[in-house]
């Protein structure tokens, strides 16, 4: 029995974007099973319960000790009846019977499956469940028509159902800095999303690229889709006008230069780690292949080189040298480039937070291109995320403190 003079108690504030969350974590068992939760009402189109659950997951993530009583989470923001219900369980009984149930419910893990395809969204796998399809084989054998991304993403579902890791990340870098450098000198690429954030893994790998000149970006994205087409470094690639947030940017008129903003879903062919460092080696990779002049013996010597192909269900073949990553290009006007940055730095949820607060608190719209102020119908310029966060009247959180 603790004292509850001992109980350490908690304060966070309310908006995810005023705490400093950091990847150290003390309390994963109770966010995994709240951001589970998040994840299943998301699967089930109930976006509101998923981002409670959300909310409620980052609360605990942002605290500096584990929870060891019900006492200590008295006055903390974003605990809904539901998710500090889930919580109890978790103190009292080591589990939570709602979590382990939608866990092992048919309907979860075949969402799951589903929409691990890459280009398979919640509404097309509920579809196909109702259809009687609830994996991979069932889908193949449906006769489904699939798109050219559903298409792909079936073709490299192990590969993109494997995390990216930081070593990959950097590889990645390295070779998306080539082609932009090649096709607009001066021009700049940054990693963002979780990599920035400091994390070690990743489903994909972000970028956003710009250049110091405005107006030099114009044109750039499919320079640099055609230099890495042409140098083999692409398995599949859309390249889209982003259209993200805009629809829901306020009152303000989005900016002229919105069309310029693009973004490139791609599927990267990455040679694995022994096979880099050779100039053009996706080429090399390619060739070695066709001709398969790899022995039993390379295998036995290096066994860890060849956990990709672990599990490989649709894309078999038996010693391949490269495997396939998610990578996002985006191109943003250096006038554009801080909110940009920003706002593809994430986390998902900190970013929510972010214009929930500029909304709710200070009546402002903030998207990845602009901030706009309602109160003075004006537009804010910022040249730098620290310049937005001012703006914003909130204290600077750098990336590696957004882990919301
Ligand atoms: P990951 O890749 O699962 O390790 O985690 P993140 O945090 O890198 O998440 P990701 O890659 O889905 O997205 C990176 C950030 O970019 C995310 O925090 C929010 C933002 N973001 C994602 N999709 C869009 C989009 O379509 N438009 C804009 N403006 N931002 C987006
Ligand atoms: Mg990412």
């Amino acid at each position: 029995q603790i004292n509850e003079a001992e109980v350490v108690l908690f304060s966070v504030p309310s908006y995810a974007c005023q705490r400093r969350t950091t990847l150290d974590n003390h309390n994963v068992t109770l966010t995994d099973a709240l951001s589970l939760l998040a994840e299943n009402a998301e699967l089930s189109d109930e976006d509101g319960r998923g981002v409670a659950f959300r909310r409620a997951a980052a609360v605990l993530k942002a605290l500096p000790a584990p929870v060891t009583a019900m006492s200590q989470l008295t006055g903390l923001p974003c605990l809904g009846d539901h998710s500090l219900r889930v919580i109890k369980d978790i103190l009292e009984n080591e589990a939570s019977d709602e979590v382990e149930s939608t866990k092992q419910s048919d309907r979860f893990k075949a969402l799951k499956v589903l929409t691990g395809i890459f280009g398979v969204g919640s509404k097309t796998a509920d579809r196909w469940i109702r259809d009687g399809i609830h994996n991979l084989h069932q889908l193949q054998e449906s006769g489904a028509t699939l798109n050219r991304a559903q298409q792909a993403g079936l073709e490299h579902y192990d590969d993109l159902n494997q995390q990216v890791t930081k070593a990959e990340a950097d590889a990645i870098t390295e070779i998306v800095q080539e082609a932009v450098v090649s096709v607009l000198p001066g021009a700049q690429v940054v990693l963002t999303g979780g990599f920035r954030r400091g994390k070690q893994t990743g489903h994909d790998v972000d970028f956003l690229i710009t250049h110091p000149e405005e107006g030099r970006e114009v044109g750039l994205m499919p320079k640099v889709v055609f230099w890495l087409e042409s140098q083999g470094f692409l398995l599949y690639q859309k390249t889209t006008r982003n259209s993200y947030l805009e629809v829901k940017d306020g009152p303000g008129r989005p900016s002229s230069n919105m069309d310029r903003f693009e973004r490139c879903l791609s599927i990267f062919k990455l040679a694995k780690k022994e096979e880099r460092g050779i100039k053009v080696a996706v080429n090399t990779v390619k060739t070695r292949d066709s001709v398969r002049d790899h022995t039993q013996s390379e295998t036995d010597q290096n066994p860890q080189s060849h956990s990709y192909e672990r599990h490989e269900l649709t894309n078999p073949p038996a010693h391949r040298r490269w495997r396939a990553v998610r990578v996002d290009l985006v191109v943003s006007p250096i006038s554009q480039f801080a909110f940009a940055l920003l706002g593809w730095t994430g986390s998902k949820l900190f970013e929510r937070e972010l214009r929930r607060w500029a909304g709710h608190e200070k009546a402002m719209s903030l998207s990845s291109h602009a901030l706009y102020d309602n109160k003075q119908s004006r537009y804010l310029r910022a040249a730098s995320e620290e310049e937005i966060f001012a703006h914003l009247g909130l204290e600077y959180i750098p990336p590696s403190e957004r882990n919301a």
